[in-house]
C-alpha cells in the first residue's frame, strides 16, 4: 500500500499557503504533534496506571481537574514554550494566560489558545476525549511580555485551528483558513498520516447532538427546533437521530464526516452556555466553516464575530451542517 504523506510532509507542501510563510507555523504543529502522541500513549493506558480519577484540585471553572487534565496541560504548554515562536498560552486548567520567558520565546509572533483534554470526565469511562487548540498572531510588540489583548481576539484573526481526538483512532483535524484536512496517527510508526484530504461538512444531516437533560430550561425556539427533529416528515428525513457523546471533539467530528448539528443552549447551569468561546467555539467554528458548515451563537451572529471581553466567557454555541443551523436559527428568531 503506497504510504500517504505524514502530516510533517503535507505542512511543508503547503508552506506556500501561508502569508510570508517563516516556517513558525510548521514549528508550533510540530509541538502539538509531539504533545499530543505523548497524550495519545497516556490516554491509552489510562486504566492501567495511576493516572485516570481526579486529581483533587479544581480549575477555575470549578471543575475537579483530572490528572490527565493537569499532565495534558503541562505537555503542550512544556512543547509549545520550546519552540521560541509561541509566545505565551491561554488554557482551560489555567487561570490567567502564561507569557513564556524562557530564551527568546518574547520574540515568539504567536498566541495559542487551548483545552488540553476536552470531555475529561470521560476518561475514567473510557469515551473518546479531544484536544482543541487555536493559534492568533500576537498583536502587542515584540519582544515585549503578552498582554491579554492577545487573546481576547475575535475568531475571525484565527491564523489557524484545530483537534485531536484520541477515539477509536488519534486523529488530528486542522485548517490554516485553506480548507480542513485529517490526519490519523499510525501508532506502530508514530507518525500522522494524511487520512482525510479536504473534509467537507455535508450540508444537510439527520444527527442532532444535545443534552436534552436540560430542555425544561432550553430557549423556546431550542425548545421547537428539538421538536421539529423528532415530528415524522419523509420529505426531509425526520424524525432525525439524536446522537449525545457528552464530548464535543467526538459529536463535532462525528457530524462534521456525517452531518449534524451541536447544540449547547443557554440552561438552568449555564445562564450564559457552558462551552468556552476562545478555546473551544471559535476553533470548532474556524473549522466547521472552513469545511462548509456554520456556526452561531444567536440568529445572525456568528460565532468568529464575537469580541471577547474575558478569556473564559461562555457562549451558546450551534454548530454544524449549514442547512440545519439555518433551520435552528429560523426557530430561535421567532421565538
Ligand atoms: P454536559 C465537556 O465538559 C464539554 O465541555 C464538551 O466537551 C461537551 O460537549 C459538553 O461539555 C458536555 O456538557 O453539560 O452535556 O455534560
Amino acid at each position: 500500500m503506497e504510504m500517504t504523506k505524514t502530516l510533517g510532509e503535507f505542512i511543508i507542501d503547503r508552506q506556500t499557503e501561508y502569508p510570508n510563510a517563516t516556517g513558525a507555523l510548521t514549528s508550533i504543529f510540530s509541538s502539538i504533534r509531539l504533545a499530543s502522541k505523548v497524550l495519545h500513549r497516556q490516554i491509552n493506558k489510562a486504566g492501567l496506571v495511576d493516572i485516570t480519577g481526579a486529581a483533587g484540585a479544581e480549575n477555575i471553572q470549578g471543575e475537579q481537574q483530572q490528572k490527565l487534565d493537569i499532565f495534558a496541560n503541562e505537555k503542550f504548554k512544556t512543547a509549545l514554550a520550546a519552540r521560541g515562536v509561541v509566545c505565551g498560552i491561554a488554557s482551560e486548567e489555567e487561570d490567567k494566560y502564561v507569557n513564556f520567558e524562557e530564551g527568546n520565546t518574547q520574540e515568539g509572533e504567536y498566541v495559542v489558545l487551548m483545552d488540553p483534554l476536552d470531555g475529561s470526565s470521560n476518561i475514567d469511562v473510557n469515551v473518546s476525549v479531544g484536544t482543541i487548540f487555536s493559534i492568533y498572531r500576537r498583536v502587542s510588540p515584540l519582544g515585549q511580555p503578552v498582554t491579554e489583548a492577545d487573546f481576547l481576539q475575535p475568531g475571525n484573526k484565527q491564523v489557524a485551528a484545530g483537534y485531536v481526538i484520541y477515539g477509536s483512532s488519534t486523529m488530528l483535524v486542522y485548517t490554516t483558513g485553506n480548507g480542513v484536512n485529517g490526519f490519523t496517527l499510525d501508532p506502530s510508526l508514530g507518525v500522522f498520516c494524511l487520512s482525510h484530504p479536504d473534509m467537507q461538512m455535508p450540508e444537510d444531516g439527520k444527527i442532532y447532538s444535545v443534552n436534552e437533560g436540560n430542555y425544561i430550561n432550553f430557549p423556546t425556539g431550542v425548545k421547537k427546533y428539538i421538536k421539529y427533529c423528532q415530528e415524522e416528515d419523509e420529505a426531509t428525513q425526520r424524525p432525525y437521530t439524536s446522537r449525545y457523546i457528552g464530548s464535543l471533539v467526538s459529536d463535532f467530528h462525528r457530524n462534521l464526516i456525517k452531518g449534524g448539528i451541536y447544540l449547547y443552549p443557554t440552561a438552568r447551569s449555564y445562564p450564559k452556555g457552558k462551552l468556552r468561546l476562545l478555546y473551544e467555539c471559535n476553533p470548532i467554528a474556524f473549522l466547521a466553516e472552513q469545511a462548509g458548515g456554520k456556526a452561531i451563537s444567536a440568529p445572525d451572529q456568528p460565532i468568529m464575530d464575537l469580541k471577547p471581553s474575558e478569556l473564559h466567557e461562555r457562549t451558546p454555541f450551534f454548530v454544524g451542517s449549514t442547512k440545519m443551523v439555518n433551520k435552528v436559527e429560523e426557530f430561535l428568531r421567532e421565538g
